[in-house]
């Protein structure tokens, strides 16, 4: 059929439109919830020097896509970095899932991109089938590896996602999946049995104290992982690292030979829905998005009652 495109008789119009026609089930479709104007009557966005977004995980249930819209609509940078597992290619590729406000979330960051702000995509592990991109530029979106960062007061940090310092990723790949189920599982049976226990007063069965040690496990696995990307930094002569991937937001200063490493992570935005911000000055900070909204809700609140004093 392409090959009777490609060949076929363009002098006829009739052959020549129907794989045209064909091509317009690729429609475009507009995001669903408009983009608010910039600078509109809620005051305009905040403005960052740098955002740093990771494990998004877009094609999953577990995506909290309203609360990066209401981020992407209320703040705006001049650089945005996108540190991996933006879209869960492994859960996709077991289920189709793709709810519009995810394709919401693309297209805001395409229009971004397209506005002037510099957006550099780092894949992770979950999308890792755009790593063979890297180097390339689609729609001003640049795909990197890894990226150095200079802030505005001087320091130089390194920006990976990080599963490349996961020893359980590297080893075995099907634990990392299979481990991450298994730990949501004994979350929750962690805290059914407690409440079970509460109510016998001993507990009949010992997951509880499984559930407690694979805890305790997990605690000495992230805080592992976090001084293994500080020191690969450290051995690189950078000031610090900002990564992704443990779903894990947190700032900590390590030491390396004597100098200080900083390590960042943004967190995701399945449960914690966290960003790194660079202020103008160089500072930066973890954003709790759902304390921002709390927040900007409750000035609402104080504002409409203060317009009622006043009415
Ligand atoms: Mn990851």
């Amino acid at each position: 059929m392409l090959g009777d495109y490609i060949e076929g008789n363009f002098g006829n119009r009739a052959d020549y439109g129907s794989p045209i026609t064909a091509m317009a089930d690729f429609e475009r479709h507009e995001p669903t919830i408009p983009e608010p104007i910039e600078g509109g009557p809620d005051g305009g966005r905040r403005k960052f020097r740098t955002i740093w977004i990771s494990d998004v995980h877009l094609g999953t249930r577990g995506c909290n896509a309203a609360m990066l819209i209401d981020f992407l609509d209320n703040v705006d940078s001049e650089t945005l970095y996108l540190v991996g597992d933006i879209i869960d290619g492994w859960r996709l590729k077991k289920k189709f899932y793709w709810p519009a406000a995810h394709n919401d979330i693309v297209w805001r960051i395409m229009k971004r991109a397209k506005r002037g702000t510099r957006v550099v995509y780092i894949p992770g592990n979950h999308d890792e089938m755009f790593r063979q991109f890297t180097g390339m530029n689609f729609g001003g979106v640049e795909i990197r590896r890894a990226a150095f960062h200079d802030t505005a007061d001087g320091r130089r940090l390194m920006v990976l996602h990080g599963d490349e310092f996961d020893t359980i990723m590297l080893a075995h790949r099907w634990l990392a999946f299979a481990g991450d189920a298994a730990y949501h599982l004994l979350m929750s049976l962690n805290n059914w049995v407690n409440s079970w226990r509460r109510w016998f007063g001993r507990p009949y069965w010992s997951l509880s104290k499984m559930a407690k040690h694979k805890v305790k496990n997990a605690v000495e696995f992230i805080s592992h992982y976090e001084e293994v990307v500080a020191r690969a930094a450290g051995e690189r002569g950078v000031d610090g690292v900002v990564c992704g991937h443990i779903h894990t937001a947190e700032h900590r200063l390590f030491e390396h030979n004597g100098k200080s490493i900083e390590y960042w992570n943004d967190g995701d935005w399945v449960e914690g829905c966290n960003a790194l911000v660079e202020h103008a000055d160089g500072r930066m900070e973890i954003l709790h998005w759902p304390d921002e909204v709390a927040r900007r809700n409750g000035a609402q609140v104080t504002d409409t009652a203060s317009l009622a004093k006043a009415a």
